[in-house]
């Protein structure tokens, strides 16, 4: 290898191009996030964001990504081919600049090249730093060229290697395990997820995925083909299949000139939630920011200007709040910005204030085009906010009601929680146990110094289908928002949950190892879905995985997860042991629950992670909505992690 790299010889510049690659492998979080699971499917978006910065500017419409046999990631385009030719300045081919300098991106072709991202748009070169193996290949004006790489480092100049007809830069990466020790297997559920967005969001181009590590009983990789004419209305669509639209159309549109270009698509339907997933250059600001400003402040002005000008308010005797205008709301804001500043937590907040009012305005004038054509709809709209707003002021009553025990301390905690006696919340772990019965049981197997317990009573209420009030006078709920410590709701953001009291740190759902089990971890989930995102999104909720089956032969016992395990210790005990299937948490005693699903050094807990809100989003609306057939083929879909829940 050595040798091959002398030959190259590399300039000074190059010297220090890699001692960049040297600190994208020192610090990786500084470039990626992180090093774990997130960090490395950032991997593959990073380079799918350059072939459809390819395609964005026109000169590409097909890219291929596939997961390969050997589990590294190939992404393909069909567009001009990254540039072969030398690069005066760095004396080697351009394609080796972009590929092995940091913050090389395509700075040579200033036209269509590139909005970068916050998270991505960090440049390939840190997929190739942070890979052992890397390969390209570009397809340009009639010739084939190669380049290879280990950990970043050029094995040979580019090379030619064949003559072809087509066009187009391919792309293999292996990612690098001392890097990535945690895992370098990519999840097909993750890339699916995140390849469907960008079709919906990159309307015109065509992605397919594949996944070439297994093949389905028909011999077949598994893949899939996405592509969205429509964009932003198709992505509604999608989100809202589950749910019943109150308005005839999807209210849309399309931006792409000017400064700042904005696409908007909403509709309106027939739940309580507000849902609203906004971009920046391709990317889910998680956190908002000054394009949902712009979004917000364009929707309540133009609603607000009807509502008043029709007369339906007159009547009215409390005002309205911005909220009123979002409930049973579901939209999508996409932006382009040049420069985004991103700020926040995590990284995904827009701060650019240029944008707000473009975006504002743009979304304005489509509302006011809208109620304009289609007065049935506009009357629809404003009567769904008016209720809105009566439904408010009776939740605003249960929740401070909620918020008084809470704050005082006045109400103290809920009876039937069992507390811990430490006062650490970061060491502090609260099981929901279904049942008083099962609570019983985990109350007595667990260890009362750190492990509190509150049993819930059986069905708790379905969220997606309540109305808000509804939910915060659930005693369940009311209950749960109590024994966490957790409050929601200031004046200017009825939503906004509070989190510095948080008692406990792990929050860990316990529910039967069946179907009805699952469906009530199911409705606790969405329960923090739509009202304590931010718990999830801090990593504090936890699924505990009680055992199946406890297989026994004289003294010797062993606890199975699954049919395997359990086939697997019946062997181990020479066969025909006895083997006895848990119905239920109640079938176990004290000291079994313990030794299998509570102690902190032999449990798994499954810990509660969002990818994409937007998927999340759409799974809980059909898991919870009155769809049944939709919810039937995602329980088959997932028979596998069914057969470990049920
Ligand atoms: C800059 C200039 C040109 C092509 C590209 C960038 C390019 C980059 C990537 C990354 C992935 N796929 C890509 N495809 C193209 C070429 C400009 C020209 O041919 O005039």
């Amino acid at each position: 290898m050595s040798e091959e790299i002398k030959k190259n010889n590399y300039s000074a510049d190059s010297i220090q191009a890699l001692e960049g690659m040297e600190h994208v492998r020192m610090r990786p979080s500084m470039y990626i996030g992180d090093v774990g699971v997130r960090g490395l499917h950032h991997l593959v978006y990073e380079v799918v964001d350059n072939s459809i910065d390819e395609a964005m500017g026109g000169h590409c419409d097909t890219i291929s990504v596939a997961i390969n046999e050997d589990g590294s990631v190939t992404v393909e385009d069909n567009g001009r081919g990254i540039p072969v030719d030398l690069h005066k300045k760095e004396g080697v081919s351009a394609l080796e600049v972009v590929m092995t300098k940091i913050g090389a991106g395509g700075k040579f072709d200033k036209d269509s090249y590139k909005v970068s991202g916050g998270l991505h748009g960090v440049g390939v070169s840190v997929v190739n730093a942070l890979s052992v193996h890397m390969k390209s290949t570009v397809f340009r004006e009639g010739k084939i060229y190669e380049q290879e790489y280990e950990r970043g480092k050029a094995l040979y100049p580019v090379k030619q290697i064949g003559e072809t007809e087509k066009r187009g830069t391919r792309q293999t990466f292996f990612p690098d395990d001392t890097i990535f020790q945690q895992t370098t297997e990519f999840s097909y559920d993750t890339l699916s997820a995140r390849m469907r967005e960008l079709s919906f969001l990159n309307k015109g181009i065509t992605i397919t995925f594949t996944d070439k590590r297994e093949v389905d009983e028909k011999g077949e990789f598994k893949s899939e083909v996405f592509h969205s004419d429509e964009g932003l209305k198709e992505y509604i669509r999608y989100l809202d299949g589950n749910r019943e639209p109150i308005i005839s159309h999807v209210i849309s549109m399309d931006h792409e000139k000017g400064e700042i270009p904005v696409e908007v698509a909403l509709i309106y339907n027939t739940s309580y939630t507000e849902n609203i997933f906004s971009y920046v250059n391709n990317i889910n600001t998680h956190e908002g920011g000054t394009h949902l400003q712009g979004f917000r402040s364009g929707l309540t002005r133009t609603l607000k200007k009807y509502a008043d000008a029709s007369g339906m308010l007159d009547k009215l005797k409390f005002e309205i709040s911005g909220d009123d205008f979002r409930e049973g709301l579901t939209a999508i804001i996409s932006v382009k910005v040049a420069e985004p500043q991103f700020e926040g937590q995590t990284k995904t907040k827009l701060g650019n204030r240029e944008v707000v009012s473009p975006v504002s305005q743009a979304v304005g004038e489509m509302l006011e085009n809208y109620l304009e054509e289609n007065p049935n709809d506009a009357k629809v709209i404003i009567q769904k906010v008016i209720l809105a707003a009566q439904a408010r002021h009776a939740a605003k009553k249960a929740r401070e009601m909620v918020q008084r025990k809470t704050v005082m301390g006045g109400g103290g905690l809920p009876g039937k929680l069992s507390d811990c006696s430490e006062q650490d919340p970061a060491r502090c772990e609260v099981y929901l146990v279904e049942g008083d019965s099962a609570g019983g049981t985990a109350k007595q197997g667990r260890d009362r110094n750190f492990q509190a317990i509150l049993p819930l009573r059986g069905k708790i209420l379905n969220v997606e289908k309540a109305m808000h009030h509804k939910v915060f006078e659930n005693e369940e709920i009311r209950n749960i928002f109590t024994a966490l410590g957790v409050t929601v709701g200031t004046a200017e953001d009825s939503k906004a949950l509070n989190l510095e009291k948080l008692r406990y740190h792990k929050v860990i759902i316990m529910c039967d190892a069946d179907v009805d089990g699952s469906h009530i971890s199911t409705l606790i989930l969405t329960f923090f879905f739509r009202f304590m995102k931010e718990l999830i999104e801090e990593g504090h909720v936890y699924i505990a995985a009680p055992p199946l089956y406890l297989v026994k032969k004289g003294n010797k016992k062993e606890y199975a997860w699954n049919d395997v395990q359990r086939d697997q210790a019946n062997e181990r005990m020479g066969g025909s042991a006895n083997i006895q299937r848990y119905k239920g948490l109640g079938e176990m005693n004290a000291e079994q629950l313990w030794e299998t699903t509570m102690d902190p050094n032999f449990r798994t807990l499954r810990q509660v992670n969002i990818d994409s809100l937007a998927e999340a989003d759409q799974v809980f609306s059909m898991l919870m909505g009155d769809e049944v057939p939709p919810r039937r083929e995602f329980i088959e879909k997932n028979a596998v992690y069914a057969n470990i829940d049920a």
